[in-house]
């Protein structure tokens, strides 16, 4: 029986997304949030031959960096990231008042991030919302994920599972991940008390530099970076400026590699 052009579009869409969803199954790192640290985490872990996933909420990965500041699509960067947007083929101005920072169309990054992190070899989910972690024998095992449009209608649905070695909480402000493992798993993390300690309000350089120092494992197996990262030990928030999270994210990236001896 020959197919109809319908039903082989359907089938190679059908068949193609099982496959990447089976794969994505068990992984080495299992990224929540596609903003723009975890973007550049995922790709420069991939290239090192990590198998890693990004489960991103939204349709669009690229979290706050579409938006530039209030709608205006530009952003800013210092030139202790520039490397990371060349890496990624990303285009730059140099701010001629302003020296050491420069500009950049927030579409193109965004846009840039998500190609760069696809074409290493990472996997985005997108429309899947983690709902939870897997917790066993004391240690951080994986995720707990479903559909978005699931989450949203409060359908009474149960989910699947990611297991994985690594979870990074990319979630940015929120840290949703590591906020979900302190209340239910009860983890104590690394930080002064064992708790989130919660962003603090705006201060630009303070907050780029703690962004990076904040990344790290809080817990084994459980890391953060970019404004979670910054949320969990009480940095303050920097606004449209991005270095600190491209840095965060290859912070992180040679971090987790790390545990892999890679
Ligand atoms: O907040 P976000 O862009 O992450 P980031 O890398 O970057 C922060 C900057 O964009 C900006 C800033 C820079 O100065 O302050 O805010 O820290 O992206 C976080 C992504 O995580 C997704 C969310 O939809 C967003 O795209 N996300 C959050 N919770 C979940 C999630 C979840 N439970 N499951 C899946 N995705």
């Amino acid at each position: 029986m020959s197919h109809s052009p319908e039903n082989l579009i359907s089938s190679a869409i059908v068949s193609k997304f099982c496959g990447k969803l089976l794969d994505g199954l068990k992984l080495d790192v299992a990224i929540v949030g596609g903003g723009p640290s975890a973007l550049v985490a995922a790709r420069y872990l991939a290239e090192k031959g990590i198998k890693v996933a990004i489960f991103e909420r939204k349709l669009a990965p690229g979290g706050g960096t579409w938006g530039g500041g209030m709608l205006f699509n530009e952003v800013v960067v210092q030139d202790s990231a520039l490397e990371i947007l060349d890496d990624f083929g990303i285009r730059h101005e140099v701010l001629p008042d302003a020296p050491g920072y420069h500009t950049l169309d927030s579409v193109e990054m965004a846009s840039g991030l998500i190609f760069g992190a696809l074409k290493a070899g990472a996997k985005i989910f997108n429309s899947v919302s983690v709902e939870d972690i897997v917790f066993k024998a004391g240690k951080v095992n994986g995720l707990v994920i479903n559909w978005t449009p699931v989450e949203r209608l409060g359908m009474h649905v149960d989910p699947l599972t990611v297991i994985a070695d690594c979870v990074l909480d990319g979630t940015g402000h929120p840290s949703e991940i590591i906020r979900l493992a302190t209340e239910k798993a009860k983890i104590e993390l690394d930080t002064p008390t064992g708790k989130i300690l919660g962003e603090r309000p705006m201060w630009v350089d303070s907050g780029e530099a703690s962004t990076v120092e904040n990344t790290r494992e809080y817990f084994p197996g459980l890391f953060a970076c970019g404004m979670s990262a910054n949320n969990v030990s009480g940095g303050y928030r920097m606004g449209p400026v991005f270095g600190g999270m491209l840095l965060s994210g290859r912070k992180v990236a040679a971090l987790i590699a790390g545990k892999f001896n890679k």
